[in-house]
């Protein structure tokens, strides 16, 4: 009954907000018709330049960079690459980027993907010293055969790409902390003090940067960036590079990203299980909520974590919902609250 109540309340709110947030992104009112590709079932956009949608408040930072790229005439992949490279730069969480809190081992390490509707994908798993990491996804969808490159062959990757990598956060004594931002560097050594390894979040360690953009020619791409959680064991890789689990996008259908605790979506493959439950007629917010109901059913004790779902789908329809309360997007340049199971 929760879930009834509340899929009405965001189905009416993200119409509105929907619209509102469209009117009020400064997109311009381009009266020549977009051309529509029939092939994606792109059709409501036609006065918009694109659509883009990101996690948490840094979503916001995301999409203007994002909108900047369309306004432009970008693709929704050079959106959601620049959305996810100005959180990368930037992120007062300390969750996106070199800046981030460390592993329990005093190590930040980076996990990120990139997805085009067309299904093509990029991934880097645990690389350290690599600047933008998202182009790094990029880098490994555009110019080898695989899909996910992961720790010092990634990193080798990223030099031989003319990537940005810091040397000295590959070479640093973790616990001299040398390679820690000042903020990162004092709360590791105030959880040093109890070294207490739980494998799970509580709800404020939540701020992975993941976006989707759709772009005026019908094109949708996803993206993710993150460090991960706080004091993670070493090594340890979340959901955020896996394609399927962090995002996923799969034209003419939509594309879903999550944030949260990525064990719990890595077991449900949560992206993929909501642009799958798009593709049999839900709509973005139906989608959303069957896939945090399945990841609760198969997780248990929803009490005990966060995870934050969106979705998009080619009409330009919006869908958010999350575990608990306090779960934030960004759609255009407004910020909204994300109805949940837990309130
Ligand atoms: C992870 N899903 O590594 C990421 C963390 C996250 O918001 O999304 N935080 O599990």
């Amino acid at each position: 009954m929760a879930v009834e109540i509340s899929r009405r309340t965001a189905l009416g709110a993200l119409v509105v907000s929907s619209l509102t947030a469209c009117r009020n992104t400064g997109w311009s009112e381009d009266s020549s018709p977009t051309t529509a590709r029939a092939s994606t079932g792109f059709s409501s956009l036609n006065n918009m330049k694109g659509i883009t949608l990101s996690t948490w408040n840094h979503g916001l930072t995301a999409n203007r960079a994002g909108i900047g790229v369309l306004n432009g005439g970008g693709t929704a992949l050079d959106a959601v690459e620049s959305g996810c490279r100005a959180v990368e730069l930037d992120c007062p969480d300390m969750t996106v980027g070199l800046a981030s809190r460390p592993d329990r081992d005093g190590f930040v390490t980076l996990d990120a993907a990139i997805m085009t509707g067309e299904g093509r994908a990029g991934a880097v798993g645990f690389v350290r010293g690599v600047v933008h990491p998202i182009s790094l996804a990029r880098a490994v969808m555009e110019r080898t055969p695989h899909v996910l490159l992961v720790g010092a062959g990634a990193e080798q990757f990223a030099r031989e790409s003319g990537l940005e990598v810091r040397p000295e956060c590959q070479a640093c004594d973790a616990i001299g902390g040398a390679c820690l931002s000042p903020a990162a560097e004092r709360e590791w050594r105030d959880w040093l003090l109890e070294r207490q390894y739980r494998p799970r979040i509580n709800i404020e360690n939540h701020d992975t940067i993941s976006m989707l953009a759709l772009d005026k020619n019908g094109r949708m791409a996803a993206g993710s960036t993150t460090s991960g959680l706080a004091y993670k064991m070493h090594g340890r890789v979340g959901d955020s590079p896996i394609i399927g689990a962090g995002i996923f996008v799969d034209a003419p259908i939509g594309g879903a990203i999550c944030t949260g605790l990525g064990e719990t979506v890595l077991r449900t493959l949560g992206a993929h299980l909501a642009v799958e439950a798009m593709r049999h007629g839900m709509t973005p917010q139906e989608a959303c909520e069957h896939a945090i109901a399945r990841i609760i059913e198969k997780n248990g004790n929803p009490a005990e974590y966060q995870v934050g779902m969106l979705a998009l789908d080619f009409h330009g329809r919006v869908g958010a919902f999350a575990v608990q309360k306090g779960f934030t997007y960004a759609l255009g340049e407004s910020l909204h609250d994300a109805p949940s199971e837990l309130r």
